[in-house]
């Protein structure tokens, strides 16, 4: 089987609409499907931010449901879902409301309804999305195929992928071993800074803990293995990483995930990883990766539709 891989989309349909159709899926029967039978790959990152949250969960589902997709979750689901479910246990949401998560989350509260019928039904289905996809000769899960918690989430996961309840409930609780995992493969590596250091993010706000570039081998120290917005880089250290920190391909398996939000043009990290996020969910262009089985990958097999305006 080939698969085509699928960057966070965030709620761009006409953006999602385009890369179908430069990539060969035509609609058929309700549900687009590639004619030679290709399978299209969701790295999850299906909503917030754009102009067609509904319209780009309704076509993702009717893929799957006639088997030409299939979907992980991303951080984003996996915080929809705890902003839908009351806490079995306490008087409040698994996610509490606080503005902050209100606004977060606000095209798809605002094309969707709060609390309506739609909106029960959509994160009961964000709750069947499984962390992430071994397919053997390819993996994916958002943003970091973390060894330990993979194993954690795999004995997590019914025959269907998807996390099982108390599982999923447990993931809200911090700290915990599931939210550890959650936050590992839909998240990334955070790293905190040495005492003392902050830089600010695009939103300026500060922070402590630094995300890096778990896939860049020659990445060895604070300053160079962060990702973080240029104009702070100086900010950081110029001092190496805890030694338990090992940077580099995770594996011998091409490994794809989104979440990073990378700019310039489409190019792999290495020859086993790839991330597939650059920014579709505000101007930048939805990348996908056309994989026919290759175990190194290539910069000949991106296709993307619509760029950041120069
Ligand atoms: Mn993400």
């Amino acid at each position: 089987m080939d698969y085509d891989i699928i960057g966070d989309v965030h709620g761009q349909d006409g953006k999602l609409v385009a890369l179908l159709g430069k990539l060969g899926y035509r609609i058929k029967g309700g549900a687009y499907r590639h004619p030679q039978g290709r399978m299209a790959l969701f790295l999850g990152d299906l909503i917030d931010r754009g102009p067609g949250q509904l319209e780009v969960v309704t076509i993702v589902r009717r893929m799957i449901e006639a088997g030409s997709a299939r979907s992980i979750m991303g951080n984003h689901e996996w915080n929809a879902i705890g902003f839908g479910l009351r806490d079995p246990e306490g008087p409040d949401f698994l996610r509490p409301r606080t503005e902050s998560k209100i606004r977060e989350h606000k095209a798809f509260l605002e094309q969707v309804g709060m609390d309506t019928p739609l909106h029960e039904e959509l994160v009961a289905w964000f709750a069947t999305l499984p962390p992430l996809l071994d397919l053997g000769d390819l993996r994916l899960c958002h943003a970091w195929w973390e060894p330990g918690s993979v194993d954690t989430l795999r004995a997590a996961m019914n025959g269907d992928g998807a996390l099982d309840e108390a599982f999923l409930v447990a993931s809200y609780r911090k700290r915990s071993l599931p939210w550890q995992a959650l936050e590992r493969l839909t998240k990334g590596c955070e790293i905190r800074l040495p005492e003392g250091v902050s830089f600010l993010d695009h939103n300026d706000i500060k922070r402590k803990d630094i995300r890096v570039r778990w896939w860049d081998a020659a990445a060895s120290g604070y300053r160079d293995a962060a990702l973080v917005p240029e104009g702070q880089r100086d900010r950081l250290p110029d001092l190496p990483l805890p030694s338990e920190i090992t940077l580099g391909a995770v594996s011998e398996v091409p490994t794809f995930v989104g979440h990073y939000w990378l700019s310039g043009e489409p190019a792999i990290q290495n020859a086993k990883t790839a991330v597939l996020d650059y920014g579709a969910g505000l101007d930048g262009p939805l990348v996908a990766y056309r994989w026919n089985g290759e175990s190194e990958l290539s910069n000949a097999a991106f296709v993307s539709v619509g760029s950041r305006p120069m």
